[in-house]
């Protein structure tokens, strides 16, 4: 299989750590795409030009995070990811959907500080800045939460995705006045699978 990232996707980073918690390495060829950019060849391979985007061995292709890290999840018939169904099915769903939240704001503002100067808008870098600083506040609240205290799923996957991706976002200062938090995300960001990928720092 052929798994396209970029080093500093945390989308792309949530499907990388799933092929390592899952022993997938041999599997899956992790392949630097070359995104944002006018006429890359990726967009011969994926029009959409996004990652992480994963090519199958039978020839299928998949594209969403939570998608691909399903497939991987599922591969060997033993998911460790899933959230529960039944009577927490919803509680799981809330989790993951307020992380995605988080993310999806921290990534719009990664991307607005890589434009260059002359085109970044202070009003999204403001909006997304206190929009992170509202969403750390309700994840100190919600991380007593038992679905955030199992064995890894896809809610804590993508609040660690979100919270370790600190070295993007110089001004993202989400650990002060977060204790539970900083003690909860401690242990995660010390597994292999996410010292192995950790994004690169803003320049
Ligand atoms: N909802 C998608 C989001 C993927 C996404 O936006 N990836 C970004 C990198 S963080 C990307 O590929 N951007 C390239 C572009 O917008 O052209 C997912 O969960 O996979």
């Amino acid at each position: 299989m052929r798994l396209y990232i970029t080093p500093g996707s945390p989308y792309a980073r949530m499907a990388r750590i799933v092929v390592i918690e899952k022993g997938l390495e041999s599997r899956v060829e992790i392949i630097a795409a070359q995104t944002r950019l006018t006429d890359s060849p990726y967009y011969k391979i994926n029009p959409s030009g996004r990652v992480p985007y994963l090519i199958r061995d039978d020839g299928v292709e998949l594209e969403e995070s939570a998608v691909i890290c399903a497939y991987l999840d599922q591969l060997d018939g033993r998911p460790i990811f899933d959230l529960p169904t039944g009577e927490q099915e919803w509680e799981g769903r809330r989790l993951e959907a307020l992380a995605r939240s988080m993310l999806d704001g921290l990534t719009v503002w990664g991307r607005e500080i890589t434009r260059p100067k002359d085109e970044q808008s202070p009003t999204v870098i403001r909006h997304e800045r206190d929009r992170s600083k509202r969403m750390a506040d309700l994840w100190e609240q919600e991380i007593d939460h038992p679905l955030m205290h199992t064995p890894l799923n896809m809610a804590q996957l993508t609040l660690a995705c979100a919270l370790g991706f600190e070295p993007r976002l110089p001004d993202f200062h989400w650990r002060p006045g977060h204790p539970k938090l900083c003690d909860w995300f401690s242990p995660i960001a010390a597994r292999t699978s996410f010292t192995a990928t950790v994004p690169p720092k803003h320049q």
